[in-house]
């Protein structure tokens, strides 16, 4: 075995987004264009040299080899030791788990999460810190910085290493450890919930439809909720993680999870439905019946998370991104802990977890999380979802009514608009946010302008500041419309937007999601002259 290295680089575009580098297949296929960027990922954390990682991913198209690579430039960079989920598997919040489980220094996370999969779908990569959360803005910034100049890479020229095999071997001086991806996630939930309870649930004849879409939670919810909580066989479907997830996108919306969506809707419908993304780390909920939003998920988890053993103690805070809705802060406010609210993606909740300010955080894209991971989970929110039920005893429409009634309702919806063409999308949003300081007072639609601006985070642990997060425009009487660019897209440009109303305790609860949201569209609409700019005012993807 030797050493090589191999002059190559720098790339264009290497640049981390929302959630790690998200590009087309054969892009991080062409030669040199992922080991450029994994070098420079080592060369920004101050070299890999006698540090250890985690590894894995979602299974997706170039999943194994982009490991291969990955293992053979970690050995040639001088690292000790890497643990590996056997085949390549490992979901987001397992690879999280176990960096902080082994305390390892980092781990590399393969995927594109919710975005499709194959040679001419995306790959992507992200890197984790040693709390086992993804790296802040400071660390994608150095990474990015280090993609710039790169010129060369280091490499190991050994054989293969056998995935499938559990246990170690070498390549150089380090060690690879290939594990189960599934044991301790699995143990690490049991420690969280009340596994009896649910255990009884099931067994009382309570039914449940767990949509896997192909992609990587199929073994963690085959061995959680059938094996060990003894949910009906057949109740994970879709369980095989396969390289194209089944030809769909994994991304559990009732748009993608359409299956699931008539199962639940249909006479014969399960108690309780859920599906989980390509990585594992978000959810979506559905009852009989009954679709849950991810914002209002969030918020009914933690008004009664003190039902699960893990959270009896309660909760030091909730944070949640600036486009999910205002439910959460309304239980916060019950509770009388504080609510903080974030930038888009999971970066911006580790110091918040880290520094017990916050215990559950979640996002209006299905991702919830709590303090026991540094990563959203997927099938951590489903667990607690079941143990609530199972202390409750109620259906989860039932639920959503109480929620309702005490707390109001926030109606909410996500449009997006997909593959615009890049200089329309940012025109659009340059118009808006040129004239933000003029529209308080303004009227549209019949809803008058609160308040309108460009969202900023300041970090109240580390004070770092974040800028130009989202537009934003607030209507009197609980409307909000808040606009931006996704920054997971591989195509063009996708424009975000979020529509909120709220109606308070005693109003209607019972209306469609779209008329309760129209008056708000529509100002949106003429506020941000849409049509003008992107020629159309309907959305790709309604959630
Ligand atoms: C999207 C979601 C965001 C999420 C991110 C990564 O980002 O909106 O809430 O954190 O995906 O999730 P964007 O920039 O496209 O809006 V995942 O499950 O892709 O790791
Ligand atoms: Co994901």
């Amino acid at each position: 075995m030797t050493l090589q290295i191999v002059e190559k680089g720098p790339f264009e575009g290497q640049k981390p987004g929302t959630s790690g580098l998200r590009k087309k297949t054969r892009i991080f296929m062409e030669p040199g264009y992922l080991e450029c960027f994994v070098q420079s990922t080592f060369n920004a954390i101050g070299g890999a040299a006698g540090k250890s990682f985690v590894i894995g991913g979602d299974g997706r198209f170039f999943n194994a080899a982009a490991i291969q690579t990955i293992l053979k430039m970690a050995a040639a960079n001088g690292a000790a030791r890497a643990v590996v989920g056997q085949g390549g598997i490992l979901s987001t919040p397992a690879v999280s788990h176990l960096i902080r489980k082994r305390g390892t220094d980092g781990g590399l996370v393969l995927s594109a999460s919710h975005n499709p999969g194959g040679i001419d779908e995306d790959f992507g990569i992200k890197y984790n810190i040693a709390n086992g959360g993804p790296a802040p803005e400071t660390v994608t910034a150095g990474i990015h910085a280090e993609t710039q100049k790169i010129a060369a890479y280091r490499i190991s020229d050994a054989a293969d290493v056998d995935l499938n095999q559990l246990g170690s071997s070498r390549i150089e001086e380090m060690t690879v450890e290939v594990v189960d991806p599934v044991a301790d996630y699995a143990d690490l939930m049991e420690t969280l919930f009340d596994f009896n309870k649910i255990r009884a649930l099931f067994q009382g004849g309570f039914t449940l439809c767990f949509d896997a879409m192909h992609a990587v939670t199929g073994p963690y919810a085959t061995e959680i909720l059938q094996r060990r909580l003894g949910a009906a066989d057949g109740s994970v479907i879709n369980a095989i993680p396969s390289e194209d997830f089944g030809g769909g996108h994994p991304d559990p919306n009732p748009v993608w999870a359409k299956t699931l969506m008539q199962r639940m809707m249909s006479d014969d419908a399960p108690d309780f439905g859920a599906a989980s993304d390509g990585d594992g780390d978000r959810n979506m909920i559905v009852g009989r019946h009954t679709y849950v939003t991810p914002s209002d998920s969030l918020a009914v988890l933690a008004a009664n998370a003190h039902l699960a053993p893990a959270y009896a103690q309660g909760l030091a805070g909730i944070a949640r991104s600036m486009p999910t809705s205002t439910a959460a802060d309304r239980v916060a406010d019950k509770l009388g802990v504080a609510c903080y609210e974030t930038p888009t993606g999971w970066k911006f909740f580790g110091n918040l977890l880290d520094a017990g300010r916050a215990t559950l955080c979640g996002e209006e894209s299905a991702g919830t999380g709590s303090a026991h991971v540094r990563e959203k989970d997927g099938l951590w929110a489903v667990l607690l979802w079941l143990n609530i039920l199972a202390e409750r005893g109620q259906s989860v429409a039932d639920i959503m009514r109480d929620h309702w009634a005490c707390y109001g309702r926030n109606y909410y919806s996500r449009h997006d608009f997909e593959a615009i063409p890049t200089d329309q999308a940012n025109a659009l949003m340059q118009a808006l946010e040129a004239q933000l300081d003029r529209l308080a007072g303004t009227q549209w639609s019949g809803l008058t302008v609160a308040q309108a601006d460009s969202f900023s985070y300041l970090d109240p642990v580390d004070g770092s500041e974040s800028h130009n997060q989202g537009l934003r425009i607030v209507f009197e009487g609980g409307g909000r419309a808040v606009l931006r660019l996704s920054g997971t897209g591989t195509e063009g440009a996708t424009l975000r937007v979020y529509l909120e109303q709220y109606v308070d305790a005693s109003g209607d609860h019972t209306l469609a999601t779209d008329a309760a949201l129209e008056n708000v569209s529509s100002a949106m609409r003429d506020i941000t002259a849409l049509q003008e700019y992107i020629g159309r005012t309907e959305p790709d993807v309604k959630t």
